[in-house]
């Protein structure tokens, strides 16, 4: 069926191997250790206005935005979201800001669009952040720090199964990734 996406897998090491349906013909590959990462701005971030600042950051680097959405996300998903912070005594004051109103979640793809991710954003403590990155730039306090990118591939993989469906992620190619990447 036109537009109906290709099927992602993941490979040994976090990597995805971009795969053809039957029904597509050749499929532009980009070499190298493609990764998807889950990215969010959260609601801090809407309400001050940045999230074109956050798209313009990640688009301009290269990467890919393979779905976005705006939604408020429910205590449901958000506790799921941070299970791995459940017992720090932040957790009860996160999980309110997270769900106080809506923020923008993103599959964003790229060669190593995990770690990448994480030096757009800059230190978890914006104090800590380096100028340049989106928390060194737009924030005082790590409990507003603007954004979240996950921290691993493995993270990555678990994160976007909580936020996205699989047919919500696009399948794509930039048409400048051949100029991005060597191979
Ligand atoms: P990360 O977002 O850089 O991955 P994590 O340590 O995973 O940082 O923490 C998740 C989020 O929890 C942070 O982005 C921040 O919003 C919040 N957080 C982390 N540590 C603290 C804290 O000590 N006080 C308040 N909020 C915190
Ligand atoms: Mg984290």
């Amino acid at each position: 069926m036109p537009g109906q996406p290709e099927t992602w897998q993941s490979g040994a090491e976090g990597q995805l191997d971009r795969r053809r349906t039957e029904s597509q013909g050749q499929i532009e590959q980009i070499g190298g250790n493609v990764e998807r990462t889950y990215v969010m701005v959260k609601p801090d971030g809407v309400q001050r206005g940045l999230v074109g600042e956050v798209l313009r950051r990640v688009e301009r680097r290269g990467l890919r935005i393979a779905a976005l959405r705006m939604n408020t996300i429910s205590r449901e998903v958000a506790e799921k979201h941070y299970s791995e912070h459940m017992e720090k005594p932040f957790f009860k004051s996160l999980i309110g800001f997270i769900t106080s109103g809506p923020s923008v979640s993103m599959v964003i793809e790229g060669q190593n669009a995990v770690s990448v991710m994480r030096e757009i954003n800059g230190a978890t403590n914006p104090l800590n952040a380096a100028m340049g990155t989106i928390r060194g730039d737009f924030a005082l306090d790590t409990g507003r720090n603007v954004v979240h990118a996950s921290d691993s591939p493995g993270s990555a993989e678990r994160e976007i199964a909580i936020h996205f469906r699989e047919s919500e992620i696009a399948a794509y190619s930039r048409i400048d990734e051949t100029w991005l990447y060597e191979n």
